[in-house]
């Protein structure tokens, strides 16, 4: 018999970093032929097993992922050190075919309960505290025994749920990114509520990435002010790091979940992202025209509590933050491997997720 290519699977991924949340998030990986099934996402590189490496990961199409750090402990398991975006791990664990094991052996509510402890928000800590006490079981339990039919509608209802409470539970990164001197640092230090960002007349100011996590009404955020955009003699040597910033400035506009395109009239013409990105307009104590603006307009000097109250409206209508908190006691699915099964499966297979579910 001959010995055919040795079929990889059941690669596990676990999240090292506590709650899935932070600006980082360390995944360890772990299974037979770990490396090579990483192999694709790295070019090809090679990290030799012991060693340590900032690695470029890319999609099949070249385009770029994430720069992350990667240890490789052994040809059985590496961490991978990522940026710390939901969408970014979970294609990660797509692109590699990773079972997903979050502490298998957990049930339902040690699983909530375990979360509960690092809840980023209030509602996020309400949510989990009613899964700890049993009410998803308990829906769980009640779809199980029901027809065909409702099993569906329930379970399509609980993925709706779980799709709201989503960005509670994981807090989104938003970038605020745009033209230099918008005034992105003054509003960042508004939002973090001191001096956090440096602030200056100088264009060129911020180089590195800036993080803080801030309270956008109910809503936890992952806050990034990066570099502003401008035009650089790519020569001059004294330009360099902040040439450098800008570049970090696009890769974390790529990776965010949100970004805010900060402007001051006439708008520079933002990144192409879509849904992701926002347009609001700053600086509007300087300028007559604003009343007859599309967009949202703030002034961060002129009105700082009217300009949070504005941000944070665009933040929760971008990401579809329900209004109301949910009521006490609502099951809701807290892990995104839930509520993708539930929001997908035909009743034979929700049955069997369900029982499976159940079982710890
Ligand atoms: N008139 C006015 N000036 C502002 C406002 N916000 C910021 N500035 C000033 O604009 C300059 C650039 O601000 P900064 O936050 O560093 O801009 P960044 O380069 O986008 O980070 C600083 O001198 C700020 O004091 C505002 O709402 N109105
Ligand atoms: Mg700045």
């Amino acid at each position: 018999v001959s010995q055919g290519p040795r079929v990889t699977q059941d690669l596990r991924l676990r999240e090292l970093t506590a709650g899935g949340r932070g600006a980082i998030r360390v995944l360890a990986l772990e299974g037979e032929g770990v490396c090579a099934r990483l192999a694709p996402l790295l070019g090809d590189r090679v990290v030799p097993a012991g060693t340590f490496a900032r690695v470029a990961l890319r999609e099949a199409d070249g385009s770029l992922l994430d720069e992350a750090i990667l240890l490789v402990e052994s040809d059985r398991r590496l961490e991978l050190h990522l940026h710390g975006s939901p969408a970014l791990v979970e294609r990660v664990r797509s692109t590699l075919g990773c079972s997903q094991s979050p502490e298998p052996s957990a049930s339902l509510e040690e699983r909530a309960e375990r979360r509960l402890e690092a809840a980023a928000s209030e509602p996020a800590a309400r949510l989990l505290l009613a899964q700890a006490e049993g009410a998803l079981r308990a829906e769980y339990e009640r779809l199980r025994a029901s027809s065909d039919d409702e099993l569906v509608r329930g379970a399509r209802a609980l993925a709706e749920r779980g799709r709201l409470a989503h960005w509670h539970l994981e807090p989104p990164r938003v970038v605020l990114a745009g033209p230099v001197n918008a005034g992105k640092s003054t509003l960042f230090n508004l939002l973090v509520g001191r001096e956090r960002a440096v602030v200056s007349p100088a264009p060129g100011t911020t180089r590195d990435v800036v993080h803080a996590r801030v309270k956008l009404g109910t809503l936890a955020v992952d806050l990034f002010d990066t570099a502003g955009i401008r035009a650089l003699d790519r020569a001059a040597p004294e330009l360099q790091v902040e040439q450098a910033g800008q570049e970090l400035a696009r890769e974390w506009c790529a990776s965010a979940d949100l970004v805010l395109w900060l402007a001051p009239a006439p708008a520079t013409p933002p990144p192409p992202l879509g849904e992701r990105l926002r347009l609001v307009h700053t600086l509007d104590d300087r300028d007559p025209e604003r009343e007859r603006r599309a967009f949202p307009s703030l002034s961060v000097l002129r009105a700082p509590e009217e300009a949070r109250r504005i941000v944070t409206g665009v933040v929760h209508s971008a990401l579809a933050v329900p209004r109301e908190p949910f009521a006490p006691g609502t099951p809701v699915p807290f892990e995104k491997e839930q509520t993708d099964a539930l929001a997908n499966a035909e009743p034979v297979v929700l049955r069997s997720r369900l029982a499976q579910w159940l079982t710890r």
